[in-house]
């Protein structure tokens, strides 16, 4: 076993993809079921904030790119579901864990979306995190994962620029347009830097994670780098980020940032945020008003095999 765990680090180290049928420690095969399936969910509960606006677009340009933006995201969820069926759990089960809220997704999406202006935040801030803790990933050690990344974060990025562009418009709208611009900046900016994950000190898993070149980077370092980014593009946008604390430090190369509300992210990340509840009944809505689609597709289906089988045995 030792042996085995061995050569399995030694891949890793030589940056030899981890694939599917590959010998792995159960550890990693846990952790990586772990890390994709909150990842799917959090692509899937993460259409509702969204999905929330797009009959409420304010013109066909902004809701085609919204409307083609919750779908992207559907597609992610599927590539990551399947992504994580690689080993060897079965979707039903990764549906069942989200539907009994036990198992976790991403606190951004307990958070509801009162304007317009949260259509752009949510697009600059919050694809804007996930693509800074996602282009690492398109380099992690396990195949599948890697390779759902890639297109994910291609896609991400379009994501990221519809939201921005929003912003622009409104940033040079009227004197109401600006301070809903604000405002949603306001509300949004703390949560979308908890996406990242509690702080190095306090992150159970990162250590580990990096051995196996799971994660390239730390929770802070990649928060970092957003805020660092973000401290600039809000300039463009002639608003600011609601943080007092917030100035460049000459000496690390950085932006320092206040003090993140732990508390607030733990309430979130048990169930106790502002839309934890509304967000599961939503998905157990979605899926149980969605039972006659899957049964109608495993017939159809069912009928096509059965035609194919008919079709071989007359031609033998
Ligand atoms: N929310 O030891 P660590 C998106 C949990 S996709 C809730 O640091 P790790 C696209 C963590 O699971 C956004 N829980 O854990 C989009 C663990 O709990 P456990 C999702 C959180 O795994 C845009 C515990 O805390 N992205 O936005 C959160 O090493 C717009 C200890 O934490 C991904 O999932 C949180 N924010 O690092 C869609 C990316 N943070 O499992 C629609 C992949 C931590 O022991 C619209 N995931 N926890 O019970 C990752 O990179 C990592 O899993 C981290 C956490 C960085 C999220």
């Amino acid at each position: 076993m030792q042996h085995l765990e061995e050569k399995f680090q030694a891949k890793i180290d030589a940056e030899i993809k981890i694939e599917p049928k590959d010998w792995m420690p159960e550890r990693y095969r846990k952790t990586l079921i772990r890390q994709i399936s909150q990842h799917a969910h959090s692509e899937i509960v993460g259409m509702l904030p969204e999905g929330n606006w797009i009959t409420r677009a304010p013109s066909l340009r902004r809701k085609l790119a919204l409307l083609a933006k919750v779908q992207d995201e559907a597609g992610h969820g599927l590539y990551l579901y399947s992504a994580c069926e690689t080993l060897g759990v079965s979707r039903d089960e990764l549906l069942e864990q989200l539907h009994t809220g036990e198992a976790k997704y991403s606190s951004i999406f307990n958070y509801p979306t009162l304007t317009w202006a949260d259509m752009g935040v949510v697009g600059w801030l919050v694809d804007g995190a996930a693509i800074m803790n996602q282009v690492p990933l398109c380099r992690c050690s396990y195949g599948p994962y890697a390779r759902a990344m890639v297109r994910v974060c291609k896609e991400e990025s379009f994501h990221q620029r519809q939201g921005y562009e929003i912003l622009l418009t409104l940033s040079k709208g009227t004197e109401a347009q600006k301070r809903m611009l604000q405002d949603a900046i306001d509300r949004w900016w703390w949560p979308a830097l908890m996406m990242f994950g509690p702080s190095d000190k306090d992150s159970k898993h990162t250590l580990q994670s990096m051995k196996w070149k799971i994660k390239r980077f730390t929770n802070d370092e990649l928060r970092q780098k957003f805020v660092d980014v973000c401290a600039e593009q809000v300039k463009l946008l002639n608003a600011t980020l609601p943080d007092p604390d917030l100035k460049w430090n000459e000496e690390r190369g950085h932006y320092d940032f206040g003090a993140i509300n732990w508390e607030e992210f733990w309430q979130v990340v048990k169930g106790n945020g502002p839309c934890n509840k509304e967000r599961v009944e939503a998905r157990r809505k979605a899926y149980a008003e969605g039972a006659w689609v899957r049964e109608a597709a495993m017939a159809h289906a069912e009928k096509r095999r059965q035609r194919q089988a008919t079709a071989t045995a007359q031609s033998a």
